[in-house]
């Protein structure tokens, strides 16, 4: 088939490398040198780390492990190492300044371009299919998003523009959908650029259940807020409870109640709550808060992937929602295109064969699963990347946001974290489950 046609790839390599570095490039160049410098929140690293990080990630994987080459600034290696300096305390570190980090940056692309010229694809598991380009631009385009996390923190006037998604008629399809129950066949082997944590491919069996067709919108989630959700106790786990309480929250990140109305900050602009847009920034604890207040609860792991790539017609599992063709702009909000979710119901060509939409894209979806290796797992290439946080302190989110690129996007992949974080652009849909019939 084509996605393993090795010109092919070699060309995707080098088409998804620039495109992730074009968005490197405007995250970096709308702020001046202070706000790249600045730490926003502890939550986030200095922007200018993340964009030395990226090249530092380059070079270790693309010229020193694919190339052999030697390091070209080893002094700066331990700097840039996630699990060496906690990003609380990264901006008191001895950080290359911009104009540096950007000329570090531009050096090791120019050397992996060469590097990805004279490759031969499958010389070894790295290069197989071009997985270690892949991972790298994959790598890049995460911390695209985890910079426009720092943008949507940052105080001070919008720096970044984009236009809206184009307003749709208010979506008046069933509520929710029925994934028959069965077993079907979860993660890959076969995705040339699947990370380690998605492989490999295994059966599941699932119950049958019912998911929401579309995200749970803001209109709903204030409903909540005005039923008094977040006082009433029998919504929450212990922990969510001692969280809320602690910390105070009644709404979620960035909203503010103005009378009657709540407003949000976004990138900079205050705005209304738009009724009918996905819900962003709850953590997960208030996402299944949410969903025990409306009679239901959050979609394991499995079901969100069968929602999202189980096709009847075939018993077989596709790469995407709508198929195995990759994401068009009909298909599904990502790649900071716009830099709000569509409104719910949107993308009608992007719906799963069961009818399910948004499940690629918009909004990263909280599930009710921990991070845990599937059978069979091996970490690949290192086990920093997603081995030292299986457990049960991360839940996993899937399908992506608005912020997500393509290439780091599919019905496969797995994006986690600690339930109490929603600084990133997280929402959920909710499940119950049905009768077996
Ligand atoms: C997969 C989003 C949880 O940002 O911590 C970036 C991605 N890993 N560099 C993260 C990642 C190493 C990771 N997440
Ligand atoms: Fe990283």
């Amino acid at each position: 088939t084509e996605i393993h046609d090795t010109e092919a790839l070699r060309e995707r390599a080098l088409a998804t490398l620039v495109t992730a570095r074009d968005r490197t490039t405007l995250l970096t160049d709308c702020v001046d040198g202070p706000d790249l410098t600045a730490q926003h929140s502890p939550l986030m690293s200095p922007l200018v780390w993340d964009l030395a990080h990226i090249g530092s990630q380059e070079e270790q994987w693309l010229l020193r492990a694919v190339a052999g080459q030697e390091a070209i600034r080893p002094e700066i290696d331990s700097l840039y190492d996630a699990f060496e300096h906690p990003r609380a305390e990264r901006p008191r570190l001895p950080l290359l300044p911009p104009e540096e980090a950007r000329r570090y940056a531009a050096e090791v692309r120019g050397r992996a371009l060469d590097v990805l010229e004279r490759t031969a694809f499958g010389g070894s598991r790295l290069t197989e299919a071009g997985f270690a380009f892949g991972m790298i631009a994959q790598h890049e385009q995460q911390h695209d998003e985890t910079m426009l996390i720092t943008h949507q923190l940052r105080r001070g006037p919008r720096a970044l523009t984009a236009p809206d998604p184009d307003p749709v008629p208010l979506f008046t399809g069933p509520a929710e959908v029925l994934v028959p129950g069965g077993p079907f066949t979860m993660g890959t082997s076969t995705e040339p650029w699947a990370l380690d944590n998605e492989r490999p491919a295994h059966r599941r069996e699932v119950a049958p259940f019912f998911i929401d067709t579309a995200p749970v919108t803001n209109a709903a989630y204030q409903a909540f807020i005005a039923d008094g959700g977040y006082t009433d106790r029998r919504w929450w786990t212990a922990e969510g409870w001692d969280h809320v309480r602690r910390n105070g929250l009644g709404a979620p990140l960035f909203w503010r109640r103005d009378g009657e109305r709540w407003l949000r900050r976004r990138f900079g602009v205050t705005e209304a709550v738009p009724p009918h847009e996905p819900v962003l920034h709850v953590c997960w604890y208030e996402a299944d808060a949410y969903a025990r207040w409306a009679g239901r609860r959050l979609p394991t792991e499995a079901e969100w992937e069968k929602a999202a790539r189980y096709d009847p017609a075939t018993g077989g599992s596709t790469r995407y929602p709508w198929g195995d063709a990759e994401p068009g702009p009909e298909h599904a909000n990502l790649g900071q295109r716009h830099l709000r979710p569509a409104p719910a119901g949107s993308y009608p060509a992007g719906e799963s064969p069961l009818g399910v939409r948004q499940l690629i894209g918009d909004v990263w979806e909280w599930t009710a699963s921990d991070f845990l290796p599937y059978p069979g797992f091996r970490a690949f290439p290192y086990k920093e990347y997603s081995e030292v946080f299986f457990g049960p302190g991360h839940k996993v989110l899937r399908g992506g946001s608005f912020a997500v690129d393509a290439v780091a996007c599919r019905g496969t992949f797995r994006n986690w974290d600690l339930p109490i974080r929603r600084q990133i652009f997280s929402g959920f849909r909710t499940a119950r489950s049905a009768e077996a019939v």
